[in-house]
């Protein structure tokens, strides 16, 4: 099968929410010495995004939605130990605590921002999904984070970031930490209106702006 068809059949797997199908096609990208992030990107990722577009359309219901989400799940699975095999032995470049904003239980986008930095030389602190804002502001405490990462795939709870933002600056650990938001309704006007200190649109974007948050770019 040619990489363009393996993605479709990526992307399909995940439409039909098929994590057999999802699974198996992870698989066999990695014995074909596929880029993980490029099989996640160009193949699954394309599903998961028409499968919210049809969702919003009402032509797909929350069984399809959480099916999809599972059937993506499966094949990140696969892929995740070949993209942190990538960066394996790496310097630490610092310390990132990344939680899901509370009332969040979307997970997918924030775990693959905290397998990247990962594998690019970060110490991640993943607290999960719905992670209450005190629990944010402990993890940065006790860790001496660098930067934190909030994510919100809720218009609704996009407010979680802006709450993560104050908090830290009643706590007296603003200028000891950088926050980087992010998420698909997240946007460059939102991060500068609540004051963070950066928008990451995707994973690989993620990696790039939090060497830059730490000073250390190479
Ligand atoms: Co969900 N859902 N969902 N959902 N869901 C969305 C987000 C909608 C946009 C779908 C739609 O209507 N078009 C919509 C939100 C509308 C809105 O508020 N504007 C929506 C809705 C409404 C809901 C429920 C309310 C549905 C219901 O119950 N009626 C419910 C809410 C649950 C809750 O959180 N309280 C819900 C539930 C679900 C699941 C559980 C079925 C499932 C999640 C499974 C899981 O994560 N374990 C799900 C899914 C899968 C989606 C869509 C289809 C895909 C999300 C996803 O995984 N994208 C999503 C539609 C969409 O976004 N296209 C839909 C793929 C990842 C790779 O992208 O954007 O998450 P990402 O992350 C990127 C990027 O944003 C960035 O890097 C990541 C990697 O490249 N990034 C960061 C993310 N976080 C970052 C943090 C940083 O610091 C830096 C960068």
């Amino acid at each position: 099968m040619q990489s363009r068809e393996l993605f479709e059949a990526m992307a399909r797997s995940v439409v039909e929410g098929d994590s057999d199908a999802a699974t198996e096609l992870a698989r066999r990208s990695v014995a074909a010495g596929i880029d993980p992030l490029e099989a996640i990107n160009e193949g699954f990722v394309r599903g998961i995004n028409f499968v919210g577009e049809e969702f919003s359309r009402e032509n797909m219901f929350l069984p399809e939605l959480v099916m999809a989400g599972e059937a993506m799940k499966s094949a990140i699975a696969v892929l995740e130990p070949e993209m942190a095999k990538a960066g394996a032995a790496r310097k630490i470049h610092g310390k990132v605590v990344l939680a899901a904003a509370p009332g969040d239980i979307h997970d997918i986008g924030k775990s693959l921002v905290g397998t990247m930095l990962s594998a690019h030389g970060f110490q991640v602190f993943d607290l999960g999904v719905d992670v209450p804002v005190a629990r944010v502001i402990e993890k940065v405490r006790d860790e001496g984070a660098d930067i934190v990462g909030v994510s919100a795939l809720l218009t609704t709870t996009m407010v979680g970031q802006r709450d993560v933002i104050e908090a830290l600056k009643d706590a007296g650990l603003r200028s000891k930490v950088k926050v980087m938001v992010g998420g698909a309704p997240v946007t460059q006007e939102w991060a500068a209106q609540i004051g963070a200190d950066a928008f990451g649109e995707d994973a690989v974007q993620a990696v790039t702006i939090a060497r830059q948050l730490v000073g250390s770019p190479g």
